[in-house]
């Protein structure tokens, strides 16, 4: 039986335009689904909309039409997402469908029947913006930490007994250490827990986009309880008929966020979930921020930047490349132009499509058209780049369960420009003179690198990779990460190639 992974994105509110930061937390998720399932892994990619809630309330408001309208309408953008950056998500949840519902009801219940939930009176600080309650000592010149405005609520509310579960999650870092990565957002988790949880108010009267709590129908379920809960829903955890699929995927492997939702996912949810009796997800990465040119994103100060525009610009793959490459994953990163542009010129197309284009050509030129057979004998410079990958696979293994994605793509580049150095030393056009059956071997075990190259870049730049393997007519059922290991046979035709990666 395979094993399984199930991979989760943050839901995204769709009251907001989908900008390049929810794009970069998707697209980490779907390099890592691809991985996996080159891997052999059953992969369940999630992702979706968080559609319940003050904020979405309000921005329907402002929009003139009622809200599961808007949200009907604007949770198409993210869907839209979803093609133009190539994601290869398994599903797409929306906090509004039955099912979620279903599931949320059923949580709160649990919750209730096992006696972590009372009804009191909230009075404090909430953030409409971060969906969010502050206490007083949390604000800071009037304003939630996040800098967005809060106002003063006083109403009736339950609450979740989440002081009580502060030693057990002490306890639950200390014994799983990879829980919280990277190291930073673990640290900052376990400070915040170690100063005292108080208890958490998980329902609001004010307002009614929401989910009615099961056993009060004047409250609805605090948006932050609705929306974790989706990464059960979507696994079937309220299918009374069929528990396979949530047996099969539940708990997940890996919840990807950014940093500023790490709290909801590190302290509060793995708290809901104790208190629920459900086992725990096994890992939380917090990813960083990225800014424009230095400067905050936001709709308000107009800087928002729009991936459906970068890809049509540059192309896919070149933004698929770029944002995984540019900034090691985990730290902040600044989003510029001029830098987006010389990584498509030099790493694409200087280094890998530059050796595609001039070993295909060669071959094409001088070979009849047709890939030489796999030589009798290498020699030790063939070896040494044959082998750099072949010899390193479970390090590459080992880079995507860190979420190491920036190194990944800097050892693949080392053998880039191996390999293109390696066709400087060799001068197979030289050879081509005076030792015909050398210069096959040299075209060999560059064509041989290309592919070993090109089937661990399919999860970061999917048609690049394809058209490559295509190219050089790998078969579809032989681009799996175990065929690294195999060799080429080669004698096989191929056209003339075009440029991959046009300058810019
Ligand atoms: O928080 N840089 O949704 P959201 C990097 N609905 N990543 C960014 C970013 C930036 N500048 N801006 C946004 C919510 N992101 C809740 C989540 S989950 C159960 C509920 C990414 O639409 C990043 O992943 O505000 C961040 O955590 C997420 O978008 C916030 O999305």
């Amino acid at each position: 039986m395979k094993s399984t992974y199930y991979i989760t994105t943050p839901i995204y509110y769709v009251n907001d335009v989908p900008h390049i930061g929810h794009a970069y937390t998707t697209l980490a998720c779907d390099v890592i689904a691809r991985f996996k399932r080159l891997d052999e892994y059953e992969v369940f990619f999630l992702t979706g909309t968080d559609e319940h809630g003050q904020k979405v309330e309000m921005a329907a408001k402002n929009n003139g039409v009622n809200p599961k309208e808007f949200v009907d309408k604007v949770s198409e953008n993210f869907r839209n997402l979803l093609n133009c950056m190539n994601f290869s998500n398994d599903a797409f949840i929306r906090t509004t469908e039955e099912k979620h519902i279903k599931s949320c009801k059923k949580i709160w219940e649990k919750l209730l029947n096992n006696g972590n939930i009372y009804l009191d009176k909230y009075s404090g600080w909430y953030s409409v913006r971060d969906e969010a309650f502050f206490s007083e000592t949390e604000i800071v010149d009037g304003k939630a930490p996040s800098g967005a405005p809060v106002e003063w609520v006083e109403e009736p509310s339950y609450f979740f007994n989440l002081s009580k579960w502060e030693q057990k999650l002490l306890k639950f870092y200390e014994n799983n250490k990879d829980f919280i990565s990277p190291e930073t957002r673990r640290n900052e988790v376990i400070s915040f827990v170690k100063s005292g949880l108080k208890d958490l108010s998980i329902s609001r009267t004010s307002f009614s986009w929401g989910i009615k709590v099961p056993n009060d129908k004047n409250h609805i379920m605090y948006v932050w309880l609705d929306a974790l809960t989706n990464y059960l829903s979507a696994c079937e955890y309220s299918n009374e008929d069929n528990d396979e699929v949530f047996k099969k995927f539940w708990p997940a492997d890996i919840h990807m966020v950014g940093k500023d939702i790490i709290r909801f996912h590190a302290v509060y949810w793995p708290a809901f979930l104790m208190a629920a009796d459900l086992p725990l997800p096994k890992k939380v990465f917090a990813h960083g921020w990225w800014t424009n040119e230095g400067n905050k994103i936001s709709k308000s100060s107009g800087n928002v930047i729009d991936p459906f525009q970068l890809v049509g610009k540059y192309g896919i793959d070149q933004i698929r490349y770029f944002l995984l490459r540019e900034v090691p994953f985990g730290n902040d990163g600044d989003f510029s132009n001029s830098q987006l542009i010389n990584r498509i010129n030099s790493d694409l197309a200087n280094s890998y499509g530059n050796l595609f284009q001039r070993v295909v050509s060669m071959i094409f030129k001088n070979c009849n058209e047709t890939i030489p057979s796999k030589p009798k004998k290498f020699n030790q410079e063939d070896l040494m780049l044959i082998n750099s990958i072949k010899n390193n696979l479970n390090y590459y293994r080992e880079l995507i369960d860190k979420q190491n994605f920036d190194q990944y793509l800097k050892n693949i580049w080392i053998v880039i420009s191996n390999a293109n150095k390696y066709v400087d030393e060799q001068a197979p056009w030289a050879l081509k003179k005076n030792n015909f059956e050398r210069m096959e071997e040299v075209l060999f075990t560059l064509v041989e690198t290309i592919r070993q190259i090109s089937i661990l870049l399919q999860p970061f730049i999917p048609n690049t990779a394809e058209k490559i393997l295509e190219h050089i007519k790998i078969p579809h059922d032989k681009r799996k990460l175990k065929y690294v290991n195999f060799i080429l046979r080669g004698n096989v035709k191929i056209s003339i190639p075009k440029p991959l990666f046009p300058k810019i």
